[in-house]
């Protein structure tokens, strides 16, 4: 069946403040590809809005730094995840899908706060990710805010934050906007001693690489879903870090793990979520194109697309009975 036509955002958050590495922030600008992500998009039929890419370089009222705090980059932070939270809610409201195009995973931050935001129920998130990214400021080895959104988000970790002993006054005005029972990972293969008592003392669902391995991922897609949005009344938020996929599919990135899921895994993903009419939130993260040959990081761009392109709708049986491809699109 063709995809029925809808209006598409797209954001771009050209963002590296939560890790160490440089070029997260020119994911954006790669996933795009010279036009080629929003034609793909337009030739199944939507219509799209480009709200840009949100740089660091744009905001205002950056605060000064901070002498002592548990995140990198603190006032960066706040000020980035606050604005992206309010480009995140335009977009919601201005259009059925919304495509966020990464950024380091610490954008979840402001993403999932901004659509928590005008949702009525409770939000259904579907995290992949070969991490758990739900150190605190406390646990956390590194300081690195792209191992801690789902703290940050999740009510259940705010007993665990002092946002002023911690240094964490940028991100004061942060509510946590969802519940660990809103959530399900899959593709969790590197989790950190205490995040796994974290996971597991909070009853987390989680479906990591052995989960796949017995059961396959069409019936882990199925049961995520059925479990976070039983009666599929809340919207989804897919949020998509390019490590949950084997390096040899997406070896441009930060942290890449062995053993992860395919490319069609995650594509399947994508279109079983597509599928409930559900999903009003997709983003992919973590796209490094400064890691890697020239070759890594157009595989890792063609991945990122052709997930993007399953959540839109796009059929991999190749053509639609009315296509608005013409011939002489060949
Ligand atoms: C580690 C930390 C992480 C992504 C690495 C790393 C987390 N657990 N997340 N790459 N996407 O720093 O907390
Ligand atoms: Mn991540
Ligand atoms: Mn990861
Ligand atoms: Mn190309």
């Amino acid at each position: 069946m063709e995809p029925s036509p809808m209006t598409v955002g797209i954001i771009g958050a050209a963002f590296r403040g939560g890790q160490r590495r440089v070029g997260t922030d020119h994911g954006p600008h790669a996933i795009r590809h010279g036009g080629f992500l929003e034609a793909a998009i337009r030739a199944l039929g939507h219509e799209i809005k480009d709200y840009g890419d949100l740089r660091v370089e744009d905001l205002q009222n950056i605060q000064p730094k901070l002498a002592k705090t548990r995140i990198n980059n603190v006032h960066i932070i706040g000020s980035y995840m606050k604005e992206m939270s309010q480009r995140v809610q335009q977009s919601l409201r201005e259009n059925k899908l919304t495509i966020v195009l990464g950024g380091d995973h610490s954008i979840a931050v402001g993403t999932v706060h901004g659509h928590a935001t005008t949702v009525v129920d409770d939000l259904a998130v579907v995290y992949v990710d070969a991490h758990a990214d739900i150190n605190t400021p406390m646990t956390s080895h590194t300081g690195n805010a792209h191992g801690m959104p789902v703290s940050l988000l999740c009510g259940e970790f705010r007993k665990y934050i002092d946002f002023q002993l911690d240094g964490l006054e940028p991100l004061a005005w942060l509510e946590p906007v969802i519940s660990c029972k809103d959530l399900a990972y899959i593709g969790l293969r590197d989790v950190e001693p205490w995040e796994r008592v974290a996971l597991n003392h909070l009853g987390i669902l989680e479906y990591n690489m052995q989960s796949i391995d017995d059961i396959g991922v069409k019936e882990v897609i199925r049961q995520a879903l059925m479990r976070i949005n039983p009666e599929l009344r809340s919207h989804i938020h897919l949020s998509i870090d390019v490590d949950a996929m084997c390096p040899e599919f997406a070896p441009s990135t930060g942290l890449p793990v062995a053993g992860g899921l395919t490319l069609r895994e995650v594509i399947q993903i994508a279109e079983v979520t597509a599928a409930t009419g559900r999903l009003r939130l997709i983003e992919i993260v973590e796209l490094n194109p400064k890691v890697g040959s020239s070759d890594d990081v157009h595989k890792t761009v063609e991945a990122a697309q052709a997930i993007i392109l399953a959540a839109c709708g796009h059929y991999r049986g190749g053509l639609y009975l009315n296509s608005t491809y013409g011939v002489d699109d060949y």
